[in-house]
């Protein structure tokens, strides 16, 4: 699915702003058709935007079940003749939508893109009425898993991740117009041979005469001058002397692919290319034949207000701040990003550590955090072959969604699932053949918890890259820095003998901004540093470490709960992004700038 663009050939038409919006508290909505009318007892709402924190309302932040948006659209007159689509950027986490009262599409899963064709139920001129409705619950079929749970006080939602269930429209929604043939899907594969630069492509048609389709591309430099030209549905072009894409340059040359009729251009869409290669090499991560090490951090689409709604000051923001503090790349920990994330990365030159939503399938995780356990990760009732399907489905989804990026470095399938089971090894192994099939390119991998340390993990034998979560100093060793070193420097130096690249993914630890001590005690500003400069004597020891992410970039909003204090505070910087001391400290090691 490519995304709305305006081309020549395209037009495209922002539905963001206020809907009305209501909570579905009776689960009355669908069966009684609330598609058809205004909203009952609506209110507005801001769109993008998570719904949880709008209002000063604990109903609403904690509401789990079905959430009903609806807007009016009307079609713009010149579309008359086109094939008209509406696409939704995410829906957290599915969604059913209609176009006046007719069901047009249903899709499962918060953070991908879906779309639907409405070309026979519109007017151009005229206007349509838009429902969506959105349902944040989780099972053991969704990726991420949770489960809804009867209690006393009503329904609670149960969730294995370290992170706040926000959910609603957290992304733009659009309305666009392409011709009734159309290209519909790209794929860019670049290459290098010394200064020469390889753009290998492949297109696909869509729409009434998708068969007979020919094609016709230009590749033009930054400064719009050709650069190649090409024709047919697939083909390689060859760039001499090409600008390549490093981190830190982001450099992008534009794919112009055109659709002909003829001589005419029927449908054209340009997209933006970066050519660079990337490959792991024994020990070494290499961009572009040479050894890259990751700086930065995890991160999460999570602030005030808009909890994971995009807004591109926000973006703007958070990437200064990055520039500043000397980072060169970062995770989409722990689901996939808004795209407009990954175009600014590509723009900047910032290398992207791209993640699928697949983060708390581990139940023996973390019983302080989340509360009573009592289930076993992988069993017929739980994490199952479905919810695998769904898995590999949302690898598939992903790659489809972010493969022309060249921010996107490596793909990760998971974050800290159970790992040490031969349940989870049965689990995982078809899951990297489906990234690999997908994209064959990239190295792919997955983030391996504590809890499966080295010589007990069965899934990283799969991993082109180890990525490792680990909170010596925190969670265990909490306060005993030397007893935290002694052990880490052991734990990493057996993964250094598996021969491959070692990106430490996350370390952190909590701290209160304000906190002080003068003997560094867990939760101060002192003992962030410290234990930031400890872990970094322990990777600086070791060659196979090719990265460092500091959990997290900012403090975000969690469950609730006995170890959480106001979110969770391992941000280098505060929520609203202030620098903590360990910002600094980051700064100078990294070499910020600005
Ligand atoms: C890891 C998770 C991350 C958590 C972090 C923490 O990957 O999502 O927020 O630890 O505990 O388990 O802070």
């Amino acid at each position: 699915m490519l995304r709305p663009r305006d081309t020549p050939t395209r037009e495209r038409k922002r539905l963001d702003g206020l809907w009305t919006f209501a909570l579905d508290l009776q689960g009355l909505g669908r069966t009684t058709g609330w598609q058809s009318r205004p909203l009952p007892g609506a209110r507005e709402i801001a769109v993008p935007a998570s719904f949880n924190d709008l209002f000063a309302d604990p109903e609403v932040r904690d509401y789990v079940g079905d959430v009903w948006y609806q807007t009016a659209v009307r079609i713009p007159r010149g579309w008359a003749g086109q094939r008209i689509v509406l696409n939704f950027e995410s829906a957290t986490h599915r969604a059913t939508v209609w176009v006046d009262d007719t069901e047009v599409v249903t899709h499962e899963g918060g953070y991908l893109p879906f779309e639907a064709e409405v070309t026979d139920l519109v007017t151009p001129g005229e206007e349509v009425r838009i429902t969506a409705v959105v349902n944040n619950e989780l099972t053991f079929q969704t990726i991420p898993p949770g489960v809804v749970e009867e209690t006393p006080s009503g329904k609670k939602l149960r969730y294995w991740h370290d992170f706040f269930n926000y959910a609603g429209l957290h992304r733009s929604v659009w309305l666009y117009s392409t011709p009734r043939t159309y290209v519909s899907d790209i794929t860019v594969v670049t290459g290098l041979d010394g200064a020469v630069g390889t753009v290998r492509y492949a297109l696909e048609a869509g729409g009434e005469a998708a068969d007979q389709a020919r094609f016709a591309v230009v590749l033009r430099n930054a400064e719009g001058h050709e650069a190649a030209v090409g024709d047919g549905a697939t083909g390689t072009l060859t760039v001499p002397d090409v600008h390549r894409w490093t981190p830190g340059d982001g450099y992008l040359y534009d794919l112009e692919v055109r659709l002909l009729d003829g001589e005419a251009t029927a449908d054209s869409y340009p997209l933006a290319v970066g050519v660079r290669t990337v490959e792991v090499r024994g020990t070494d991560l290499l961009v572009n034949g040479q050894p890259f090490y990751l700086r930065g951090f995890g991160m999460h689409e999570d602030h005030a207000v808009l909890g994971k709604g995009h807004s591109d000051a926000h973006l703007v923001h958070d990437v200064a701040v990055l520039e500043w503090v000397g980072a060169n790349s970062f995770r989409t920990s722990h689901y996939p990003y808004a795209e407009d994330v990954l175009e600014y990365a590509d723009r900047q030159g910032l290398v992207v550590i791209d993640e699928t939503p697949a983060v708390g399938l581990n139940m023996g995780l973390g019983g302080g955090i989340f509360g009573a356990q009592g289930y076993t990760t992988f069993s017929p009732e739980t994490i199952n072959e479905r919810t695998q399907a769904v898995h590999a489905q949302v690898i598939r989804d992903l790659v489809a969604r972010d493969k022309n990026h060249p921010c996107v470095a490596l793909w990760s399938i998971a974050n800290e699932p159970e790992s040490q089971t031969p349940a989870a090894e049965e689990y995982f192994r078809p899951l990297f053949d489906v990234a690999r099939e997908a994209d064959p390119t990239r190295p792919v991998g997955f983030v391996n918890v504590m809890l499966a340390p080295h010589g007990q993990c069965r899934v990283s034998q799969f991993s082109d890259v180890i990525m490792l979560n680990r909170y010596y100093g925190w969670y265990v060793y909490s306060g005993d820095l030397p007893g935290a070193e002694r052990a880490w420097r052991e734990e990493l130096a057996g993964w250094a003998s598996e021969g491959k690249p070692i990106i430490i993914t996350e370390y952190g630890a909590d701290t209160f901004p304000g906190l002080h001590n003068l003997v560094p005690q867990p939760w101060s500003e002192e003992y962030q540093v410290e234990y930031l400069e400890m872990n970094h004597r322990v990777f600086d020891s070791v060659a196979a470490v090719v990265g460092e992410h500091v959990w997290n970039f900012a403090d975000f909003a969690t469950v609730a709960g006995p170890s959480r204090v106001g979110g969770n505070k391992k941000g280098a910087f505060t929520r609203d992004r202030e620098p903590k001391a360990a910002a600094h400290l980051l700064r100078r090691r990294w070499g910020g700038g600005v």
